[in-house]
């Protein structure tokens, strides 16, 4: 898969691509990341590629020119015959979930680019931005952070990226809950405070049980609007229903 970044800040990314588990990811033939300075393709004579808004009012915005040069440099050199999505971000985007990592894990790559300032002139983004995503609901310094984060979250999903791929398979969200608690050594702290006996049994009907109604159990206290959806996409069994409803009778 490839991957390019359109950025004012390419050192941003580096450091990422090379640490932690989804370091495997961006080796050579896995996740090709490509990063292109913005800068490069600014205005001469002193490469700009900002003014400010018209009518007024604070910052700058991206100039649509020197993005065009860069978008079209980026696509002459993937040359493919079925273009890459170009991807920005944004708070007015649509809310990244699981289910949009998980198309662009399994597609060919996308283009990413990311915003500085105000914000790029609207008229480069009706003509060319496929998809505008955005990381939640506050505002950053520009579009490298949620850059990353979406790299970061297809990189996990990669084959062999993570130790195990059951790691992915029982995510949050993988199956449309929350993930179930996590325990490891020692089985009893110095305060008492005590490991799940079900972790212990060595039952693993037992243990896998338990984690699903912790997972159902905190889905319903923090996030029960996953639940619905969960229910809607039939991820939800029978057993998993009835555990939910012991639930609802335990609280009236
Ligand atoms: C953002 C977000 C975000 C807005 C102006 C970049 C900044 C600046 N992107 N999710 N939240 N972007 O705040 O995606 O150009």
């Amino acid at each position: 898969m490839r991957i390019d970044v359109i950025t004012l800040f390419p050192e941003l990314f580096s450091a990422h691509l090379v640490h932690g588990v989804t370091r495997r990811a961006f080796e050579p033939g896995r996740v090709d990341v490509h990063l292109w300075p913005l800068r490069d393709f600014g205005d001469p004579p002193h490469a700009r590629v900002d003014d400010r808004p018209y009518g007024g009012g604070p910052g700058m915005v991206l100039l649509v020119e020197p993005l065009e040069r860069a978008l079209a440099a980026v696509r002459a050199a993937r040359a493919e015959t079925t273009p890459a999505p170009l991807v920005s971000f944004s708070p007015a985007g649509t809310l990244l979930r699981q289910a949009t990592v998980a198309r662009f894990a399994a597609g060919a790559g996308a283009i990413l680019l990311c915003a500085r300032y105000e914000g790029i002139d609207q008229r480069f983004v009706d003509a060319h931005v496929d998809c505008e995503l955005s990381i939640g609901d506050y505002v950053l310094s520009g579009g490298e952070l949620p850059a990353l984060v979406l790299l970061d979250a297809l990189a996990r999903l990669q084959p062999g990226v993570l130790g195990d791929a059951r790691s992915h398979q029982q995510d949050s969200f993988s199956a449309g809950l929350l993930d179930h608690p996590h325990y490891s050594r020692p089985e009893r702290l110095a305060d008492g405070t005590a490991v799940p006996e079900e972790l212990l049994s060595g039952n693993h009907a037992a243990i896998d049980e338990w984690r699903r109604r912790q997972a159902l159990r905190l889905t319903a206290e923090r996030r029960p609007e996953l639940l619905e959806a969960a229910r809607a996409e039939g991820l939800l069994a029978p057993a998993d229903e009835e555990f939910l409803a012991s639930r609802r009778r335990r609280t009236l």
